[in-house]
């Protein structure tokens, strides 16, 4: 068996452990915004900055995609710990110039841990390497620019080229760079969503004809009862808690299903109320059902089957006029669940019979429910599937297209969904492709391009020449990371548009650039004067965002003048786009969105003056004609079924506190009462017990997948209550343990929340 082992920094930095908290936010969530935006900065720029984040006029928070109210925003302030975090993180004043790239060479950083890198500082000038070279060296634009014309003119095939997309970019960039690889003619644009929500994407699309969610954040202070499954909004989208706590005092009801007891998702101090800081705050979840990893499906079939039986008893609890007018497939999903046992359904999930009957009491009668989703769902083999089980309990209580009701698919990036609606997509739609020709006069390649894993593949076997990023970490990010970073060595010339060092920049092609951009809190300024850009958020709402701050250094480039200039390189004279236009004035980018891109009609006036506008949503409106049947599709879903040998285990990579995917903020997990170390492994105590194991013993994590052992070692193992027989850890550290091949069927989402794998002591 080969052996293959992590890339990551393996040391350990020091542990301490105490009992996990008991709630979210609260007095101590200010003290660390403040703490982090004072490590990074000083006060009055820090304070100047957050002041006029999420606020009309200011910039979007560049952590998540969770929305701001729709009507009014907070004298106190729109953010939270974790967008002050972010916001600490980008604004930052340390800085990576020319003296640390000469000083520090790729294999040395190469040693670094994530979190060291990315606490460097921003990237202040374009940087080169080639192969051979130890160290990065400065590059002027130009010649950077030259040097990437030379060589996309030179593929013998478009398909050559990939370009990958990060979610942290703007609508206009995000446009601009799906546009060029259609003009070069490739439709190969992996995306951060490929490795996220695109098994809600898929499930979605399959189920109601739409990728997209379809409640408002309004929805929720009508809503009767929300589902929180596979999702910690703590952490990752806390002031989705603020939108929960409003819920509850409007009576809704919350059901979490999660295998881990998550803080947030228990009780909520709210930072703006004074009675929350000195009191208790509010219980958040009312039914919380510990499923065991990737046992949902058995336990949602559970649900389904105790509200059809309740049904029976009162005609009152399915909606059937809904099922009947406006969905296909109910007969064949009654029949499946008739030849499931309850019982057999909630050993499998790991769920007691009582706790099934209280998330049943609360569910029977709600006309109103809102199921909300993210990580936990998504990033499974069956990730397509846990969605289309989702969209099967909406249906048949005819939850959907009313106020308080719907499908809230969380989204993960602050511009993922926007980047997606402007293009981002290894698919090209008829529709756009039509577009894309009437407006420009040229033809767009028709074949689906690569998603991140394909794109991967064919780079592994040679056929990718010239990868770019817009943003993101793709080394950090994606599954194998020892073979992908192998795989993006061969390449002829690596491109990556940057804010911060990161691993990728680590493992360049025989030519690497990094291309240093403006983050989304500093100002934008061409020849044409200031310019804003637009992004969509979790609910379809798109608003501008314009930054506040002086940029860390004058070589800066925007995204999109970033994305002319490479264009430009490859057309000189272009009679199709006028990139140079684009470049310095990013209304005529909007101007031309509209065109091609339809729901953006007038796009320039609906976000003019702080104005924001919801994109359309046909499921929002019941309006399933363009499904097969022009009606919405009840799902039958087979039961996961992972054959664990005796001695392993199934493993869940997520999240710490102090994190945003690969950018490491800190070294602690707050809520979870884990401090100053990420190497960890939650165990539960029995299976501690079995493996004759302590509390903080060090292990190895090791997968084997296709005869060959991938391990990842000096972990310390953490007695946590988990369910029996599942593990956690963080990622990036435990990717190297994700077989390349392994993915979600349909999605092509890595399995980074069910890994199979074994524990051994060190
Ligand atoms: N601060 C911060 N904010 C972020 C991010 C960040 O890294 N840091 N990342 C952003 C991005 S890109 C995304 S996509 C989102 C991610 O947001 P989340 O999806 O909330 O993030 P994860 O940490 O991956 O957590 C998934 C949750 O799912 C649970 N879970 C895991 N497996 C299962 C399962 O099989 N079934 C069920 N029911 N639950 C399961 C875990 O216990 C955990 O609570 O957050 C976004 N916001
Ligand atoms: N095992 C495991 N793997 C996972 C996941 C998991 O749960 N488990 N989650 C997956 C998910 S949900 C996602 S979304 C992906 C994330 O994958 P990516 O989006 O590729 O990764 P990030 O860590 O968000 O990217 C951070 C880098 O983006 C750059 N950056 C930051 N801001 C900007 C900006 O404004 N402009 C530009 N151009 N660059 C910028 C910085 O250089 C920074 O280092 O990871 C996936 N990987
Ligand atoms: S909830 Fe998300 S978007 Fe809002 S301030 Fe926090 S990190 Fe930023
Ligand atoms: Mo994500």
């Amino acid at each position: 068996m080969k052996k293959k082992t992590s890339i990551f920094s393996e040391q350990l930095t020091g542990i301490k452990v105490s009992k996990p908290a008991s709630y979210a936010a609260g007095f101590l969530a200010i003290k660390e915004a403040m703490w982090y935006l004072n490590s990074e900065m000083d006060l009055k720029r820090a304070f100047y900055a957050i002041n006029r984040m999420n606020k009309k006029g200011g910039f979007d928070c560049p952590g998540c995609a969770w929305p701001d109210p729709d009507d009014r925003r907070s004298v106190l302030g729109e953010y939270c710990e974790n967008g002050a975090k972010a916001l600490a993180e980008e604004a930052t004043l340390k800085k990576v110039g020319e003296k640390f790239f000469s000083h520090y060479s790729i294999d040395e950083l190469r040693s670094w841990s994530d979190f060291q890198l990315g606490k460097s500082g921003r990237i202040t000038q374009p940087m080169l390497i080639t192969s051979g070279d130890t160290h990065y060296r400065p590059i002027s634009w130009e010649e950077a620019y030259r040097l990437i014309g030379n060589q996309l003119r030179q593929l013998d095939d478009p398909n050559q080229a990939v370009f990958y997309t990060s979610g942290r970019s703007s609508n206009e960039a995000a446009y601009l760079y799906g546009l060029l690889a259609r003009r070069l003619g490739t439709n190969n644009l992996p995306d951060c969503s490929n490795m996220c929500h695109e098994s809600s994407g898929v499930g979605l699309s399959e189920t109601l004809g739409i990728g997209k969610g379809s409640v408002l954040q309004s929805d929720f202070k009508e809503a009767e009862v929300i589902v929180i499954i596979g999702q910690n909004p703590g952490t990752n989208h806390p002031r989705m808690l603020t939108t929960l706590q409003e819920a509850k005092d409007n009576g809704a009801k919350i059901i979490t299903i999660n295998p881990l007891e998550e803080a947030g998702l228990r009780r909520f101090k709210n930072p703006q109320r004074p009675q929350d800081i000195f009191g208790s705050g509010t219980a958040i979840t009312d039914v919380y059902l510990r499923v065991r990893i990737n046992q949902d499906i058995p336990l949602l079939k559970a649900i389904m089957k105790g509200l059809l039986s309740a049904h029976l008893q009162n005609e009152n609890v399915l909606d059937t006029v809904f099922i009947e007018k406006y969905t296909t497939g109910f007969d064949q999903l009654k029949t499946d669940l008739d030849g499931y046992d309850v019982n057999t359904l909630l050993r499998q999930a790991g769920i007691s019979r009582n706790v099934l009957d209280e998330a049943l009491k609360l569910l029977i009668p709600a006309k109103k429910i809102i199921i909300c989703w993210a990580m936990g769902l998504t990033q499974h083999k069956n990730g397509v599937d846990n969605i289309k089980e989702c969209v099967n309990i909406l249906l048949m209580k005819g939850a959907l297209g009313k106020r308080g009701a719907g499908t809230c698919p969380v989204r993960g990036h602050s511009n993922v969904q926007g980047d997606r609606t402007v293009g981002i997509n290894h698919r090209l739609s008829p529709d756009m492709a039509s577009r894309i020709r009437s407006k420009y006069g040229f033809e767009p390649p028709l074949e689906e391009g690569y998603d991140v894993v394909r794109a991967f593949m064919a780079m592994q076997a040679g056929k990718v020449k010239v990868f770019t990023s817009l943003g993101g970490n793709i080394i950090g990010a994606m599954s194998d990371t020892e073979i992908c970073a192998g795989a993006m060595q061969q390449c002829d010339m690596t491109i990556h548009i940057s804010t911060k060092l990161c691993r990728t920049h680590l493992y360049p092609g025989h030519v690497g650039l990094i291309l240093p951009t403006l983050g989304r809190s500093e100002k934008d300024i061409s020849r044409q004067g200031p310019q804003r850009v637009t992004v969509e958020n979790s609910m379809g709402k798109v608003h501008a965002s314009q930054g506040v701050l002086n940029p860390v250094s004058s070589d800066l480039m925007s995204e999109p003048a970033i994305v002319c200039g490479i264009a430009k390189s490859v057309f000189p004279t272009d009679s199709c786009v006028d990139w140079d236009a684009y470049a310095h004035d990013y209304e005529i980018i909007r101007k031309d969105i509209s065109a091609v891109i339809s729901g953006f009609e007038q796009y320039n006036k609906r976000v003019a003056g702080g104005k924001e506008f919801y994109l359309p949503n046909n499921s929002r409106k019941l309006d399933f004609s363009k499904l097969p049947k022009g009606k919405a599709q009840f799902s039958v879903c087979p039961l996961p079924d992972h054959a664990l040998e005796k001695d392993e285990f199934l493993m869940m990579t997520i999240r710490s506190h102090d994190q945003f995917n690969t950018t490491i903020y800190g070294l602690d997990d707050r809520y979870r009462g884990i401090f100053n170390e990420r190497r960890i492994v939650l165990m539960n105590e029995k299976d501690l017990e079995r493996l004759n194991l302590k509390n903080l013993d060090i292990v190895s994590i090791t997968s084997s997948y296709d005869d060959v052992d991938r391990s990842v070692h000096n972990f310390h193992v953490v007695s946590y209550d988990i369910p029996i027989g599942n593990l956690a850890a963080y990622f990036p550290e435990t990717n190297p343990l994700i077989p390349l091949n392994q993915f979600a069927k349909g999605s092509g989402t890595p399995i980074s929340k069910s890994i199979r794998v074994k524990i051994l002591k060190s």
